[in-house]
């Protein structure tokens, strides 16, 4: 098997005024292409995983040989990550969780607004590239939390809910240095039916 670059639900220009449609096409035709094919040049000669999942490589890297376990590790989460992310965003954005989350952000974060505070925090303070995350433990509790490079959730047993980009490719054309003000652009373009899809999964 060899893994392939999701399918966009949306035009480039569709994410604007948060994310402008020369970054999206950019972020996904470049950097997300080329961690798709760096991984899958990576496995090219390893059939006995050509039936796992991205999932189930990112959730088993101990099990990878380690001469290309670094690629994996980096590309495979490039992958994965930009699906999540991607996956995430919805042209028209409810701007509000569905019921089942936001019920879970509020008694564990204390209100929406305390939870959306969390997240910019994350993805400020993360040094350097790397994402910032609402995910879920296997208790189904929530977590904001980042990950350096393209580390993945999945490394620390933690089911992605939201993924936030916060590598310069992901912003800079458009915001520059100014990273607080696209992580405070984001709320605009979250797909809440997909992240409620994510929690109940
Ligand atoms: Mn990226």
């Amino acid at each position: 098997m060899t893994y392939e670059l999701l399918q966009l639900p949306y035009k480039y220009n569709e994410l604007e005024p948060a994310i402008d449609a020369l970054t999206v096409e950019i972020h996904y035709s470049k950097h997300h292409a080329t961690y798709l094919k760096n991984l899958n040049a990576a496995l090219e000669n390893y059939s006995q995983f050509s039936s796992w999942s991205i999932e189930k490589v990112l959730k088993n890297l101990s099990e990878i040989p380690e001469e290309i376990r670094t690629a994996v590790k980096n590309n495979g989460g490039g992958y994965f990550n930009h699906n999540i992310y991607w996956e995430g965003f919805a042209p028209r954005s409810s701007r509000t969780p569905g019921p089942k989350l936001g019920e879970a952000i509020s008694r564990k974060f204390g209100g929406f607004d305390e939870f959306k505070v969390l997240m910019e925090k994350a993805g400020l303070t993360r040094f350097g590239s790397g994402w910032a995350w609402l995910s879920k433990d296997a208790h189904n509790d929530l977590l904001v939390h980042s990950t350096a490079n393209q580390d993945s959730p999945l490394d620390d047993g933690l089911d992605p809910i939201i993924a936030i980009d916060v590598w310069e490719h992901a912003y800079y054309l458009k915001y520059q240095n100014k990273r607080a003000d696209y992580l405070a652009s984001i709320w605009d373009i979250i797909d809440w039916d997909k992240a409620e899809q994510r929690y109940l999964a």
